[in-house]
């Protein structure tokens, strides 16, 4: 008996110490161990700012261009590529050991002025796409791990929107459908067979039905040998009571066809007031729809990465988007502190870790 307590003491003793030695330090070392990545979309006009590198370094092992490898960035004129801002991406992400998630080779949305305005024929856009996504891609062979292929291809309704790729004109398969779709990931196959290919959606989070429209064309693409491996669920929230049951739901499905599900643009907005203040309570509210969706996707093997849109709220697209009316989204607040967003997300990570496998 006399050993039993002195063990149990010298147990207990020890306990803080062990516990302390094996805890997770921050967001990068808790995603770490509960096998998921952490990333944030980045700009690199704010790479000299100090404290946004530290923090991106530290609390980060992914990260992904908001706007730098898009077509408007890349492509200024027909014939040329702009490869500077992507590239300083890069060099970041490799010094401080980070994975890059490229986003996006086809989008109708935001392209430049000479391509939207240009009067392509069917046959030159399809050139022109091909031409684009084997450059882009192969300049970023081995670097880019994942790219979003396709971004935002479908309404509300889970029907395929009018775009210049798609039907106005399109790339010769209009009226066929998500044709267009699986021609651009063959395209983004060929060009870089080591990468992972990612369809990338908004609003199709939960179960409804653009997330039905999703799940069936995934399924119709594994059906028929179309190279995708990924759905993004991009996770833009506006409202505070997020049903993360269907979301779970949805991801668990996707993931049954065989495919990773990424968590690629999460932020929470929040109405603000003039000097750009939330209430303290939403942000109370705010940290539960972290916690949800981080367990939610922790729930499913197949869900790899959680990737918030920025993470500061000093710079995300959410003020100017709203005109100043909400923001407040992200994990970190103006002067780079965590927020009560930033701890549910570390203590869901955490316990992830800390659960048997
Ligand atoms: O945050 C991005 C903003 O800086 C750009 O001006 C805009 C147009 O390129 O794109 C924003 O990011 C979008 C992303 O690329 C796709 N999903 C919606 C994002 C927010 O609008």
């Amino acid at each position: 008996m006399p050993f039993r307590i002195s063990f149990r003491l010298v147990t207990l003793l020890l306990a803080p110490a062990i516990l302390f030695a094996s805890s997770p330090q921050g967001l990068r070392d808790s995603a770490q161990s509960a096998g998921v990545l952490v990333g944030a979309a980045v700009r690199p006009s704010l790479f000299s700012e100090a404290a946004y590198s530290e923090t991106l370094a530290r609390e980060f092992n992914m990260v992904e261009p908001e706007d730098a490898m898009k077509w408007w960035k890349v492509r200024l004129s027909q014939g040329t590529y702009d490869f500077g801002d992507g590239d300083e991406i890069v060099r970041f992400a490799q010094a401080h050991g980070m994975k890059i998630r490229g986003h996006c080779l086809v989008w109708d949305h935001h392209n430049p002025e000479w391509l939207a305005q240009g009067h392509f024929n069917p046959a030159q856009l399809s050139h022109l796409l091909q031409e684009h996504i084997a450059t882009v891609m192969k300049h970023y062979a081995g670097q880019v791990f994942a790219w979003d292929v396709v971004n935002e291809a479908l309404d509300e309704h889970g029907h395929l929107r009018d775009s210049l790729w798609y039907n106005q004109p399109g790339i010769g398969l209009s009226d066929k459908g998500t044709a267009y779709i699986g021609q651009a990931f063959r395209w983004a196959h060929e060009a870089d067979p080591q990468a992972l290919l990612f369809y990338n959606e908004a609003e199709g989070e939960g179960l409804n039905r653009k997330s039905d429209a999703i799940y069936a064309m995934v399924k119709d693409f594994k059906a028929r040998g179309v190279p995708i491996d990924g759905v993004g669920l991009q996770m833009h929230v506006a409202q505070l009571d997020l049903d993360t049951a269907a979301i779970a739901a949805n991801i668990a499905r996707l993931t049954a066809l065989g495919v990773q599900v990424h968590i690629t643009e999460f932020d929470v907005s929040l109405p603000v007031d003039s000097s750009g203040q939330p209430r303290h309570d939403d942000l109370l509210r705010q940290a539960e729809v972290y916690r949800g969706v981080v367990h939610a996707c922790l729930q499913s093997p197949g869900c790899a990465a959680i990737q918030t849109w920025g993470f500061t709220d000093k710079w995300s697209w959410i003020g100017s988007h709203s005109h100043g009316t909400r923001g407040a989204a992200l994990p970190f607040d103006r002067a780079y502190k965590p927020k009560p967003a930033y701890d549910a997300m570390f203590e869901e990570m955490s316990a992830k870790a800390n659960r048997p496998h």
